[in-house]
């Protein structure tokens, strides 16, 4: 970790942004992955972890610039490409939305392998990630389809009952998958696309119902994931979600850490066991299939796989002038 004079002389060299960033946009099942390939911020050494922290106290400009609107479609997940602790591993990155930073994201995994092998940066095969929550194996199946294991996850409880004003008594499970999740098949309209509005209503009342009465992940982590599941009309599709992420954008993805939250529960209850394929669809059709095996703390590691284009090559440019450069609050 960089002593403290050496981050605010680094901050005060950043005040005005880097004059062109690279990044490079592809959408993992719909749901949009910006990649910071050039021209990030330096964190300096140490783990991603703590990267994630200098980045967060002394360059959220940074981020702000690069996934806030006007410059950056609002449900999309930023990715700063950083040098991986261990020489060994393909890359760290560091994973962040319109709201903050992310433990892990899924469909920003597939984004991220789509878009190194785009750049010819990665090969077929297997390979290793470093995250702020841990190392994550990805395996690049073709030019666009990925597969990663997660972080170890688990079902942190099942069945738990909330009142959620405007809906009632609201049963589901806190599981983590990466990111906190409260996961509930307490949907109160058709899991369609048409009641995109009325989902995102129905899970921002149960966010704010799980912050009110105090109800955390491990450690009073803030659950800031909410993913309303069910059945889906195609029967090769195990299920379908609807997921709420933590800036108030929804997943057009089936979400890689929802789905894996979903496999440990899932897991915890009998209902899928190791190597069983789970197919997860998202609330506009794309999917992921996963498997598990079993975690050696007692959850389970999860293998989702997706596909994922990339769509745009761009430099982003930072006029002093534009009262709007650090995105709008
Ligand atoms: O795929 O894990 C995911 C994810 C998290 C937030 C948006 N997508």
């Amino acid at each position: 970790m960089a002593p403290l004079p050496e981050l605010v002389g680094r901050l005060a060299r950043r005040a005005g942004l880097s004059p062109a960033v690279r990044v490079i946009d592809s959408h993992t099942g719909g749901m949009p992955t910006r990649v910071i390939v050039e021209g990030g911020p330096d964190l300096g050494a140490g783990s991603l972890a703590e990267r994630r922290r200098v980045f967060a106290e002394c360059f959220d400009g940074d981020r702000r610039a690069c996934i806030l609107e006007p410059r950056c479609p609002d449900a999309a997940v930023g990715a700063l490409l950083c040098e991986p602790e261990d020489p060994a591993a393909a890359a760290g990155v560091i994973f962040f939305n319109t709201y903050g930073y992310l433990g892990m994201c899924g469909h920003g995994t597939i984004g991220l392998a789509a878009t190194l092998a785009w750049l010819g940066r990665l090969e077929a095969g297997l390979h290793r990630l470093e995250t702020p929550v841990g190392s994550v194996e990805v395996e690049l199946l073709g030019p666009n389809a990925v597969r990663f294991e997660n972080v170890e996850s688990h079902c942190l409880q099942a069945g738990l009952t909330l009142d959620v004003p405007g809906l009632g008594r609201v049963t589901g499970d806190i599981a983590w998958g990466g990111n906190w999740f409260f996961l509930s098949d307490a949907v109160p309209v058709p899991l369609e696309p048409a009641q995109i509005p009325a989902l995102t209503d129905a899970a921002w009342a149960i966010r704010r119902a799980l912050a009110a009465q105090g109800i955390t992940g491990a450690d009073g982590a803030e659950i800031d994931h909410i993913e309303l599941v069910g059945p889906s009309p195609h029967p090769s599709v195990n299920s379908r979600n609807f997921v709420l992420c933590p800036g108030g954008a929804y997943d057009r993805s089936p979400c890689g850490t929802g789905t894996s939250a979903k496999l440990a529960c899932l897991a915890r209850r009998g209902q899928l066991g190791p190597g069983e394929t789970w197919v997860q669809e998202s609330i506009i059709g794309s999917r992921f299939s996963g498997t598990y095996r079993p975690g050696p703390e007692g959850g389970i590691i999860p293998s989702i796989a997706g596909t994922a284009h990339v769509f745009a090559d761009t430099r982003l440019v930072s006029d002093p002038a534009d009262p709007f450069r650090l995105g709008l609050a």
